[in-house]
């Protein structure tokens, strides 16, 4: 999620105006990955404290900021060595305000600065054993707990080196991050590290380098050495469980340069510009800049780690390095999945107690088992989500659940009553007819909750409680991760409804135990990249595609259709398979295009009906089936196979196949696939 930027150079001489310029560039560079707000942070003229500036809004609102602040004089003087850091925030904790954005701080005085991208799931924790040793917090992010534990650390062990205090502070952290934190009690020096989430190092000197691998260290540091023991001031008790410095140096031989400047950054279009020599960090390595050193830890030692991590030569272009190895964002959006659906379900469930804990609903769930129906409404593919999840909704929570339209909702004046429980499902969470259907439900008294990818949305902020998707930013117009989030969100909240439900808990396990295969599932569906390809460039230049299947993989055709009419401008439909004879299969003959969905699930016969319906009038229709299901396959010659999960994640299985294929037709037919035409990501007019 989001960007981190950081700029250190070493004994060559920029104005701290200079170095704010290359900040905010890299920032832009970094736009594309989403973000709702910016902040930068760098020495102040003195060079004894820090000053900041952060934003909400674009890079630009920041950059005019910049202007207007740093007028004087002093900022125009070159120094010679300096570190600046920067940052563009997707909110995932606390609402997206300037209190909330990056950099955040250990202290008034700012201490510690730090960036960060990702979530730290163990944040509360933190937050309230620091909160007992005195420390005031001022935003909702978990980040500031970051900052706040590495001023902890300085302050209970006054001679560890910053590199030691921040990688103390990781070894206390949960999830998945990335940062880059800043100090005015070591100048000159930065850490950054990353778990999980993308960090590099650009390296740019006058002359080439003499090496091409930086190796990697392990333990204390070379100066400041001490006991353990020392480091605790008047024999104060450890607080937190700090490990022991391990005595296993390897030898020192850092990558040591006269002139220098080093980049921080969460991907290579932020320093490409400037350096095309980077080092990738691998997870659970620090980097530390120390006299112009850069040097590469490890927090743990294992057999298989190289010993050294070697520095890159990128040979991309900017724009090719923005999207990865992708063409387009939808496309590495779609790839994202097997990450996505992980980020929703991180700190939420708990795979070994099988335990589930949505904190955005949690007070509410008394109230909501008392509800008279649940009602689910949303705009486009967030609705499919919705009628994707409808039936185990149903099951779970034994409860009517309704399934709307926003737009056909309003137009009906539906009755609304304070009992029902509303669920409003928006990527953006600013859809205009979603927002303008809650307003309508909140103001007949019902409990009002979204699903959300955007924290700080109107539709989270008018909502009484709801669940982030935490899916990350979202750029292609086709939203593609954000279903599979939605779609997970809503599984998550049947699972928890039916918590105590002592004949469910066997159902409740089954899925559990599906969830967490997922991730692994996904990537072996997007192994049929290159064969959904293929199917592609039969069917591009047909003028229709039908696209059927019926009980959990309804929503699949009704989304797979969307995804084609949106991309491709073909015409698409997504048939129920049980209407198939009350009409569209007088569409079927040997030339009309259809896709089937056919699974061995509860509704398998009756889809072997409608299978041999098409066939007998002479359709050859293109099939996904489960794996190695011989019987189903040798109706066609033409299908797909995904591994078998239960039934009710059947349809995030089903969905990535033709998300796939519209994204291969779209690119087929010298669509943009992008940003289709006539349409916008966040529609926020009725
Ligand atoms: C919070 C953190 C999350 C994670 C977790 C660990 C935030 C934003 N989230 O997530 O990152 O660390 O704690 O325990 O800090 N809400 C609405 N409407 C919506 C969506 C959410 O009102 O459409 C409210 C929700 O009721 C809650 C808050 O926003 O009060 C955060 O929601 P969440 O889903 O991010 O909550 P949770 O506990 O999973
Ligand atoms: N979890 C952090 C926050 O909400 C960082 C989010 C990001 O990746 O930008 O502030
Ligand atoms: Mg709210």
């Amino acid at each position: 999620m989001c960007g981190i930027f950081a700029y250190l150079n070493y004994l060559t001489p920029k104005s701290r105006l200079e170095v704010l310029d290359l900040l905010v560039t890299g920032l832009k560079r970094l736009e594309y990955r989403g973000y709702d707000s910016t902040g930068v942070a760098i020495d102040s003229p003195d060079s004894k404290n820090i000053v900041m500036v952060k934003r909400m809004g674009k890079v630009k609102v920041l950059e005019d900021a910049i202007q207007e602040h740093f007028t004087g004089g002093e900022y125009s003087e070159p120094v010679a060595t300096h570190i600046g850091i920067a940052h563009t925030r997707w909110a995932t904790h606390g609402e997206p305000c300037e209190r909330n954005s990056h950099p955040q701080r250990s202290d008034e005085g700012n201490g510690f600065v730090v960036v960060h991208n990702g979530i730290i799931t163990n944040y509360n924790d933190v937050k309230t054993f620091l909160r007992k040793r005195g420390y005031e917090f001022e935003s909702e992010t978990d980040t500031e707990v970051f900052a706040k534990l590495v001023h902890h650390l300085w302050k209970t062990h006054p001679t560890y080196s910053f590199r030691e205090l921040v990688e103390q502070a990781i070894l206390q952290l949960e999830g998945a991050f990335a940062v880059a934190v800043k100090s005015k009690h070591f100048p000159g020096e930065c850490v950054a590290a990353r778990r999980s989430s993308p960090l590099l190092v650009g390296i740019k000197t006058k002359t080439r380098l003499a090496t091409d691998h930086i190796p990697i260290l392990y333990g204390k540091d070379d100066k400041k050495q001490t006991s353990d023991q020392e480091t605790r001031p008047h024999g104060q008790t450890r607080e937190l469980p700090v490990l022991p410095r391990s005595d296993s140096t390897s030898e020192f031989m850092p990558l040591e340069e006269k002139e220098v400047e080093y980049f921080f950054a969460s991907d290579a279009s932020a320093v490409i510009e400037h350096t095309n020599r980077v080092i990738y960090l691998e997870d659970d390595d620090v980097a530390a800049v120390r006299d112009g050193t850069l040097s590469i830890h490890r927090l743990k030692k294992s057999l298989d780690d190289p010993h050294a991590r070697e520095i890159t030569t990128l040979k991309m272009e900017i724009q090719q390095i923005m999207k990865g190895n992708y063409d387009y964002f939808m496309q590495k959006e779609i790839f994202e999945q097997p990450d996505s659906v992980v980020n929703t379900m991180r700190g939420r469930v708990r795979f070994d107690g099988n335990a589930i804990v949505l904190g955005g609903i949690k007070d509410y769930i008394p109230e909501i088992k008392r509800c008279r129906r649940l009602m689910l409404i949303g705009c486009g593919t967030s609705y499919h989500s919705a009628v994707a999840t409808r039936q185990l909704l149903e099951e779970l929570t034994e409860l009517p659940v309704m399934v709307e339209l926003a737009s056909d909702f309003l137009d009906r004046n539906t009755p609304i009553f304070r009992d029902d429980v509303c669920f409003f499902i928006s990527q953006s969470g600013e859809t205009a007819d979603t927002l303008m259907a809650l307003r309508y439900c909140k103001q007949r008294g019902a409990l009002i909750m979204g699903i959300t990818n955007t924290v700080g949305s109107s539709i989270c902020r008018e909502s009484h409680c709801g669940v982030h998707i935490n899916a990350g930013p979202e750029i292609g117009v086709a939203s593609t991760k954000a279903y599979t989030s939605q779609f997970i969100s809503l599984v998550m909240f049947a699972l928890v409804m039916s918590e105590d439900r002592l004949s469910l808990q066997q159902r409740r396990l089954e899925i559990l135990q599906a969830l967490s295969n997922l991730a692994d599932q996904i990537r072996k569906v997007l192994k049929l990249d290159s064969k959904v390809q293929e199917l592609a460039k039969d069917l591009y230049q047909h003028k229709s595609l039908l696209i059927m299947g019926r009980g959990y993989n309804f929503a699949t055709c009704l989304e797979g259709a969307l995804k084609v009419k949106e991309l491709t401008y073909m015409h698409s439909e997504g048939i129920m398979a049980g209407e198939l004879k009350h009409g569209p299969l007088a569409l079927v003959d040997d030339s009309m295009p259809v896709l089937m969905i056919v699974l061995r699930d509860p509704v398998y016969v009756k889809c072997m009906n409608a299978l041999q319906q098409v066939t007998s009038r002479k359709g050859c229709p293109i099939i996904i089936c489960e794996e190695g299901d011989e019987e189903t396959k040798a109706f066609s010659s033409r299908s797909l196979e995904i591994p078998r999960t239960v039934d009710c994640l059947q349809g995030i299985l089903t969905v990535i196949p033709m998300q796939l294929l519209s994204y291969h037709i779209a690119v087929l037919r010298g669509c943009d696939v992008d940003c289709p035409r006539n349409l916008a990501k966040s529609v926020t007019v009725e």
